[in-house]
C-alpha cells in the first residue's frame, strides 16, 4: 500500500486512514474494553442487589455462594478483556508505527537532491523518530482511550439510568463544561506542542551538525562558542517545554475541580435521596461505585482531547515529508536494447539550483564514445554541477543533452545511474566492512578475486591487507579511520566493481599523490582492456581535476569559468592558445620545476654532507 495516497491534510482523517488493515483489530480492542467496562459495572449492580436483597435476608442465604461466584466471574471477565484490549491496541499501534517508520525511511531516500539540499538532517531525523512515536502513542493510548471513554460512559450511563434516572442526569451535568474547556486547551496545547517539536528539531540539528563537524570545532577551538550556541537553543526548548507543561498543569487542576465538585454533588444528592428513602442503600452503593466510572471518562475525555493534539501535530509534520514529491526513478520512455554507447552532445545547456542564479550557462560540446573528457576550472566554476546533470541528479533547465542521440530526459533515472559510475568529490563510506563498501553498488555476489582486483586497481589493496582484519575491517567509528586518499581509493574500487559504461571521476584523485594517480590510471586502463565482451568496455569518461597532469591525457578538455565554457580543445590545442588553460599550465609547471630544483638541491646537500 502506498501510504502517500491515503494521507490527508486533515490530521484526524489521515490518522483514520492510516489505520487501514488494522481497523478490525482496533474494533476488537475497543469491544473488549466495552465488555470489561460492562463487567465492572455489573459488579456494582451485583453489589447493590447483594446489599438490598441478600444481606440480612436469611431466606436468601443459600444464594450466597452464587453471588460470590458472580463477583469472581465478573472480576475474571474484567481482567481478561482489559488484557485483551491492551494487547490488541499495542499490536495496532506498533504495527502502524512500524509501517510508518519503514515508509518514511524509504521515502526520504527517494526524495530529490534539491529537497535534501534544502532540508536539515536533524529535521528529518526528528520527524522519523519522535514524531512517529507521538503518532504511535496516539494509537496506543489516545485512539483506544477514546473508545474506552465512550464505552465506559455509555455502559455506566445506561446502568445509572436503570438505577435512577434523576441521579443519572445529575451525574452528567458537567459534560458540556468539560468539553468546552478541553477545546479551549486543545488549541493552545497544539500550538505549544508544535513550537516545542520545532525547537526540538533545531536542537537535534545543532547536535547532529556539531557531531559531524567535531573536528572543525576542535581545530578552531570553538567549543565554548558551540556550547553557548547549543545553550541558547536548549534554553529556547526549555521555555517552550515549560509553556507546554504549563498548559497541561493548568488544565488538570481546573478539570479536577470540576469533576471533583461533580462527584461530591453526586454523592451528596445520592445520600440525601437514600436518607429520604427515595433510593435503597444497595442502590446508593451501586451508584457510588458507578459514578466514579462515569466521572472518570468525562475527566479523561478532556485529557484525551488535549493529548490528541500532540499526535495530530506530529502526524501533520510527518505528512509534510511524505507529501514531498519523490524523484521518479522509472520515469522515461527510452531504454536501449544493449548498453549505452556514450556519445554525449551538449547543446546550449543552462542550469540553476535556484531560479535567477544560473550556475551553468550556454554549455555546448560533444564527445564520441570511448573518449576522455576533462573538466577543469577554478573552484566554484560548475564542474561538479555539470557532472551531476549526467546521471540526472538534477535536471538541466535549458538546452539539451543527448546520449547516443536520445534526449537525456527520456532515459529513466534508474537505468542511467546503472550505466554511470560516479566517484564523488567527497566520497562517503558506510560504517560497514571494507568488503561491503567495495561491493556496495551491486546486487550480485562478488567473488573475492574481483574485490581484490578492484582494490589493486585502485591502489588500495596494500593498505587494506595491512589492517588487522584485512577486507573485513570495519570502516568508521568502530573500526579504522581512513585517510582522505584511502577513502578516495576505496570509492574508486567501489566504482570499478560496479563496472559502469560511463565513468565520472570528480576530483577523485585529488588526495592521491601524482605517482599513485598514474598507477591508478594505468590500472584502470588495463582493466578496461582486459574485458572480454565488447559491450563491457568503458565508453566515455569524465575526469574533473585541478592538476594539468591529470587532464592532459584527455581527448577533449573543457575549461569552465563562472559556469561558462571559456576554452575547449585538446591539450596541444589549448597550449597553443592564449587563455586560462595556458595560465594554469604555466603556473603549475613553474611550481613543479621550482619544487624539483629544491628537491635536487636538498638531495645534493645531503649527498655532500654524507661524503664529508
Ligand atoms: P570545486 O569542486 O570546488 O572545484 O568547484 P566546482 O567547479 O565543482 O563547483 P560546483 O559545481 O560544485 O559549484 C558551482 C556553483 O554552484 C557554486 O557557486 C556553488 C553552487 N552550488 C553547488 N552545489 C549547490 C547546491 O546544491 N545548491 C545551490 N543552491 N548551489 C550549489
Ligand atoms: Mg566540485
Amino acid at each position: 500500500m502506498d501510504l502517500r495516497n491515503t494521507l490527508s491534510d486533515k490530521p484526524l482523517m489521515g490518522l483514520f486512514r492510516l489505520m487501514r488493515d488494522y481497523r478490525l483489530i482496533y474494533l476488537g480492542a475497543t469491544l473488549s474494553l466495552g465488555v470489561a467496562a460492562a463487567a465492572r459495572t455489573g459488579t456494582y449492580l451485583l453489589l447493590g442487589q447483594f446489599v438490598d436483597n441478600i444481606l440480612g435476608n436469611e431466606s436468601a442465604a443459600q444464594s450466597l455462594p452464587l453471588v460470590a461466584l458472580g463477583f469472581l466471574g465478573l472480576a475474571v471477565v474484567t481482567g481478561v478483556f482489559t488484557f485483551l484490549s491492551g494487547t490488541l491496541a499495542a499490536r495496532t499501534s506498533e504495527s502502524i508505527a512500524q509501517r510508518l517508520r519503514n515508509y518514511i525511511y524509504d521515502h526520504i531516500q527517494r526524495l530529490t537532491f534539491t529537497y535534501h539540499d534544502q532540508t536539515k538532517t536533524g529535521e528529518l531525523i526528528q520527524r522519523s523518530t519522535s514524531d512517529i512515536d507521538a503518532v504511535r502513542r496516539f494509537f496506543a493510548e489516545q485512539a483506544i482511550g477514546a473508545g474506552r471513554i465512550f464505552l465506559l460512559f455509555i455502559v455506566n450511563l445506561i446502568a445509572l439510568l436503570y438505577l435512577n434516572w434523576q441521579l443519572a442526569l445529575y451525574s452528567i451535568i458537567i459534560v458540556p463544561f468539560t468539553i468546552l474547556m478541553s477545546f479551549f486547551f486543545f488549541q493552545r496545547v497544539s500550538k505549544a506542542y508544535e513550537a516545542y517539536q520545532e525547537q526540538d528539531a533545531v536542537l537535534s540539528n545543532t547536535l547532529q551538525e556539531n557531531l559531524s563537524g567535531v573536528r572543525v570545532v576542535k581545530a578552531f577551538a570553538r567549543q565554548a562558542y558551540e556550547r553557548d550556541k547549543f545553550d541558547v537553543e536548549n534554553w529556547e526548548k526549555f521555555t517552550r517545554g515549560r509553556r507546554l507543561l504549563l498548559m497541561h498543569s493548568l488544565y488538570w487542576p481546573i478539570s479536577d475541580i470540576l469533576t471533583g465538585g461533580q462527584m461530591l454533588a453526586g454523592f451528596t444528592i445520592g445520600a440525601i435521596m437514600a436518607i429520604n428513602g427515595e433510593i435503597s442503600v444497595g442502590t446508593y452503593l451501586s451508584y457510588a461505585g458507578m459514578v466514579i466510572w462515569i466521572i472518570w471518562p468525562i475527566r479523561n475525555l478532556g485529557r484525551l482531547i488535549v493529548q490528541m493534539s500532540t499526535g495530530m501535530v506530529s502526524f501533520k509534520r510527518i505528512t509534510e515529508v511524505i507529501q514531498q514529491e519523490r524523484e521518479p526513478l522509472d520515469e522515461g520512455d527510452y531504454i536501449p536494447g544493449d548498453c549505452v554507447q556514450g556519445k554525449f552532445v551538449f547543446d546550449d545547456v543552462s542550469f540553476a539550483y535556484e531560479e535567477e542564479n544560473p550556475v551553468l550557462q550556454n554549455i555546448s560540446f560533444e564527445c564520441e564514445p570511448g573518449q576522455i573528457i576533462a573538466l577543469i576550472g577554478s573552484t566554484g566554476s560548475g564542474k561538479t554541477t555539470l557532472a551531476n546533470l549526467l546521471p540526472r541528479f538534477y535536471e538541466y533547465t535549458d538546452g539539451s543533452i543527448t546520449l547516443d542521440g536520445v534526449e537525456l530526459k527520456r532515459y529513466p533515472r534508474n537505468y542511467l545511474r546503472g550505466q554511470i559510475g560516479v566517484v564523488e568529490q567527497e566520497p562517503f563510506l558506510f560504517s560497514r566492512t571494507i568488503r561491503e563498501n567495495i561491493t556496495y553498488g551491486v546486487d550480485r555476489q562478488v567473488p573475492e578475486e574481483e574485490v581484490i582486483a578492484a582494490a589493486k586497481a585502485a591502489a588500495v589493496h596494500d593498505s587494506i591487507v595491512s589492517f588487522p582484519n584485512g577486507y573485513d575491517t570495519l570502516v568508521g567509528e568502530k573500526g579504522v579511520t581512513l585517510s582522505g586518499g584511502q577513502k578516495q581509493r576505496l570509492a574508486i574500487a567501489r566504482t570499478i566493481v560496479k563496472d559502469p559504461r560511463i565513468l565520472i571521476l570528480d576530483d577523485a584523485t585529488s588526495s592521491v599523490d601524482m605517482e599513485t594517480e598514474t598507477e591508478i590510471r594505468a590500472a584502470l586502463e588495463r582493466l578496461m582492456e582486459n574485458r572480454t565482451t565488447p559491450s563491457a568496455q568503458l565508453r566515455t569518461s569524465f575526469i574533473i581535476a585541478h592538476r594539468i597532469q591529470s587532464v592532459m591525457i584527455a581527448d577533449l578538455i573543457v575549461v569552465l569559468d563562472h559556469g561558462r565554457i571559456v576554452q575547449i580543445g585538446s591539450h596541444e590545442e589549448l597550449l597553443g592558445q592564449e587563455g586560462t588553460y595556458r595560465v594554469i599550465f604555466d603556473i603549475q609547471t613553474r611550481i613543479e620545476a621550482e619544487l624539483e630544483k629544491e628537491i635536487t638541491s636538498v638531495g645534493q646537500d645531503a649527498q655532500s654532507v654524507s661524503t664529508q
